[in-house]
């Protein structure tokens, strides 16, 4: 596939091809025929650490007539988590992007997150595709997103220590520093904030 992926950053803000397809768009399939679009948007965390990182997986469909250049941009609210650029979509075919949204500038609340995605300088409002759930933004170690690191979070964090997203009890706000396991280095995130509460 020609799709190229060029991300602007560090690890967290980062973003890398987990899958690219090639595919016909069908008759009837709920996308801007004209140019690029967010054919899909998920997030894997509802509570996320300040600083730590919203894992995301991002899909753009380009069902226009010719190759195009994209730009797309992450948010909560109104705070961007991430940008990155897509070179050269073709027409007719689709990428998955896996994308990390950076939260150190998001103040502790619950925000609502939203991909736009945007082609060649055209702004097109039907490419701005909204999560409809929403994530909270708390302080590091407090997993129930209640902004206190308690016991409770310890209780959560406890029955899925070990456990890497394939496991029956993975939790993924469990995974506190969002390297993809439930381990030692999240039980001392939440150690060091233990106690800690908000306002
Ligand atoms: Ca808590
Ligand atoms: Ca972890």
């Amino acid at each position: 596939m020609n799709a190229t992926v060029t991300c602007f950053s560090t690890t967290q803000q980062g973003c890398s091809i987990s899958d690219v397809l090639t595919s016909q768009i069908d008759a009837g399939q709920n996308v801007n025929l004209t140019a690029p679009c967010v054919a899909s948007f998920t997030a894997s965390k509802t509570v996320v650490g300040q600083g730590y990182p919203i894992p995301m997986n991002v899909t753009i469909n380009n069902a226009g007539d010719n190759p195009e250049n994209v730009t797309l941009t992450l948010s909560a609210n109104a705070t961007t988590l991430n940008n990155t650029n897509v070179f050269n979509l073709l027409n007719g075919s689709s990428v998955n992007l896996v994308c990390g949204g950076n939260t150190s500038n998001c103040a502790y609340g619950n925000y609502t997150l939203s991909a736009y995605c945007e082609p060649n300088g055209v702004n097109e409002a039907a490419n701005n595709f909204t999560y409809t759930g929403t994530v909270t933004v708390t302080i590091s170690g407090d997993i129930n997103g209640d902004f206190k690191v308690s016991l409770s979070d310890l209780s959560i964090l406890a029955k899925a220590y070990g456990t890497t997203p394939d496991s029956p009890k993975w939790n993924a706000n469990a995974d506190i520093n969002g390297d993809g396991k439930v381990g030692l280095s999240d039980l001392s995130l939440l150690a060091k904030h233990y106690g800690q509460q908000y306002p």
